[in-house]
């Protein structure tokens, strides 16, 4: 089987800033492992949060061997950690199929494409278009229609901007390949977006807002349409994240989450309106939403 290494750089590769470090949620690079892991043997190299020099990276690409390398780099404030990732990677073994993906890609790729070390940038949400990508460069398939930006020759191809059209179709991501714990009870930045209480687990329920405020990018990364995951399946998720690993507080990622009346249709639908019942699974659990409304419940009484 050939071998996928899925990774984030360290972003004190490129400054070492404690206003803006922050530990990055390993669920992205868990998610996309979900979707190719019966067709490629995968391992998730977490450079940023275990501090790995770049020689330890290099060991790392030296004794896997990997036949591919995706490379997830959530904003272009951290940009030049990819050239620098790539360039470790090609002078290891030029053979190597280099994959860009997160935010910066989706926003930078004219310029990233522009360097030689990177052979392919994912232009928007990455599980099924690194899932062709992949069966075609196994050998199977074709080059994906969409998503994808890459070199032809002397030209260079830019394919339109994918979204993922059905979360509930998404696998939830796949930890098994990390070690979860490591990162349930260490703070994703000192200050007041940190976890309420530890251990913690930090998701994505939506993707996508529909209000285009001027100075906010989502509306070009995930698309003025909200998608959502199920709500049942959302509460069932987190009852095994509640058995498993012992989960005492969560951090809700989403773009916006409360802007979203078709999630709480679904859940009336299901008669479940997730907040209360979460309160209902008989454990205290605290929201964090980034984007910037604290909501704590405990039990049945919100305060
Ligand atoms: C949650 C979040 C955070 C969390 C961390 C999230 C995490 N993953 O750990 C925290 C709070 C830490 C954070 C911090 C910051 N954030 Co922020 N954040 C977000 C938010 C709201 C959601 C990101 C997310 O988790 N999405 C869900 C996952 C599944 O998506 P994803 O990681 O993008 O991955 C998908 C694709 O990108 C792609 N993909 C990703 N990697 C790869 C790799 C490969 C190989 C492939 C094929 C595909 C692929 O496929 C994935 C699955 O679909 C986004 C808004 C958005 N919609 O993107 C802003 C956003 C990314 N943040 C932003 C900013 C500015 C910041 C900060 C700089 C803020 C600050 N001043 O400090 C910091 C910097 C962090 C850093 N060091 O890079 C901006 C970035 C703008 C830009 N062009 O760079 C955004 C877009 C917000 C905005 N409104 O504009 N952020
Ligand atoms: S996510 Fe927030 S800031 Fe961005 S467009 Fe939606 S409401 Fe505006």
């Amino acid at each position: 089987m050939k071998k996928l290494i899925l990774m984030y750089p360290n972003q004190a590769w490129q400054k070492y800033d404690f206003a803006t470090s922050w530990v990055l949620n390993p669920s992205t690079l868990c998610q996309l492992a979900a979707m190719v892991k019966n067709i490629v043997q995968v391992k998730i190299v977490d450079a940023n949060f275990y501090n790995l020099s770049e020689d330890e990276f290099a060991n790392i690409i030296k004794s896997f061997k990997p036949d591919y390398v995706g490379i997830s780099v959530l904003t272009s404030e951290y940009g030049k950690t990819l050239d620098i990732t790539a360039k470790i990677i090609k002078n290891i073994d030029k053979n190597i199929v280099v994959i860009a993906g997160g935010v910066h890609a989706i926003i930078e790729f004219e310029s990233i494409i522009k360097n030689f070390d990177i052979d392919f940038v994912v232009r928007g949400e990455g599980e099924y278009v690194l899932k062709n990508l992949i069966n075609f460069l196994n050998g199977e398939g074709h080059l994906p229609f969409e998503g994808l930006v890459y070199r032809d020759k002397d030209k260079v191809v830019i394919q339109n901007s994918v979204v993922v059209k059905e979360l509930d179709k998404l696998p939830w991501p796949d930890f098994e390949l990390v070690n979860l714990n490591d990162y349930l009870s260490k703070e994703s930045r000192k200050g007041p977006l940190g976890a309420p209480k530890y251990p913690f687990y930090r998701m994505t329920v939506t993707r996508g807002c529909p209000f285009g405020c001027s100075f906010c990018q989502v509306e070009t990364i995930a698309g003025k349409k909200i998608r959502t995951r199920n709500a049942k399946k959302v509460i069932e998720h987190l009852y095994k994240m509640k058995k498993e690993y012992g989960i005492k507080s969560l951090i809700i990622d989403d773009d916006n989450m409360i802007g979203n009346t078709k999630f709480f249709d679904l859940c009336h639908q299901n008669k479940i309106l997730i907040f209360i019942d979460i309160c209902k699974i008989k454990f205290t659990l605290y929201f964090s939403l980034v984007i910037g409304i604290k909501i704590a419940l405990k039990k049945n009484n919100f305060f």
